[in-house]
């Protein structure tokens, strides 16, 4: 009999991971598991929770191997506590989420998605006109949470001729205007983009004061995490045009998307695809089994996440 295996895979892992899993580590699904105790890592997808519920289910788990850069899906502090590590997958997707971020900037400013409705809709045909729309250039965009993804997605911005402002914990040592909030930084803002982690530090952070901060003529991007945006607030104020426009990658509920957004022409909606392209879900991919393999051979992980 082969030995009971020692990896888990925990919510929805893309096809090819857990083709890898199965062949490399024998390793099944959460509810196919024969011997629980046994399991020293859990490979989890799909934002799948991983709280105190999954690790005591788990009384052997020494590792939790998230696939994702944001882990507010992985109860980090209850893992710590047991003694758990955690690892993410940074870096691999930089580009493909900034290119998201700025591609819905330019969208918002440029009303692309919408023109694009209104040519379908036979509009442009019966000799009615597009409305003008706003240059990039000179716009500003303002980061709010400039990591990894903030400082690429600033770079992009810059490249297009918009002026960068940012808000982070701390100013960093970079360039472009610092502001000591997020309102302060929506104020200032054409385009306000959140690319802050997700959890509990930052659960709401854009909420109606930043919002009417952010004002009639500015727009709001999020490719973060629904949770960082108060949801009922945006519709809110995109009803009462109290801001200009909104587009979304992440919601509160996914997939739930508030049903007052899907009629409107000032939204852009995604489903989530900021890191969606096959060359970057391989990559991460491919992080997921060095973790794995790097913690099983020598107990060590190559991405961990620090401890809060
Ligand atoms: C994933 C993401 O789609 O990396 C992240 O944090 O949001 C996306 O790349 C998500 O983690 C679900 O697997």
């Amino acid at each position: 009999a082969n030995p009971p295996a020692r990896v888990v895979q925990l919510g929805g892992l893309m096809p090819f991971l857990r083709e890898w899993l199965v062949e490399r580590y024998d390793a099944p699904q959460l509810a196919d598991l024969d011997e629980p105790a046994e399991i020293e890592v859990a490979v989890v997808g799909g934002g799948a929770p991983a709280g105190a519920a999954e690790m005591d289910a788990l009384p052997g788990l020494r590792a939790i191997v998230n696939f994702g850069v944001g882990y507010d899906n992985v109860d980090v502090t209850e893992a710590a506590r047991r003694g758990i590590v955690v690892s993410n997958t940074p870096d691999v997707l930089t580009d493909a989420v900034a290119d998201v971020a700025i591609f819905l900037a330019v969208d918002l400013l440029r009303g692309l998605t919408a023109a694009d409705r209104f040519v379908r809709s036979g509009a442009w045909g019966r000799g009615e006109r597009f409305p003008l729309t706003r240059d990039v250039r000179g716009a500003v965009v303002g980061v709010l949470g400039l990591g990894r993804i903030g400082t690429a997605t600033a770079e992009r911005a810059e490249a297009f001729g918009a002026e960068v402002h940012y808000h982070s914990r701390s100013p960093k040592d970079v360039a472009w205007t610092y502001h000591d909030s997020p309102a302060a930084l929506a104020a200032a803002s054409d385009v306000l983009v959140v690319l802050t982690p997700g959890g509990e530090g930052t659960e709401r952070l854009v909420d109606t004061a930043v919002l009417d901060a952010l004002g009639p003529d500015g727009y709001l991007v999020n490719v973060a995490r629904g949770s960082v945006v108060d949801e009922e607030a945006l519709v809110d104020a995109l009803e009462s045009d109290r801001i200009a426009g909104a587009g979304l990658d992440v919601f509160s509920d996914e997939p739930h998307v508030p049903e007052a957004l899907l009629g409107r022409d000032d939204v852009v909606l995604l489903p989530h695809v900021g890191s969606a392209t096959t060359q970057t879900r391989e990559a991460m991919g491919r992080v997921v089994l060095d973790n794995v393999d790097a913690f099983l051979e020598r107990g060590e992980l190559v991405t961990p996440v620090a401890p809060s």
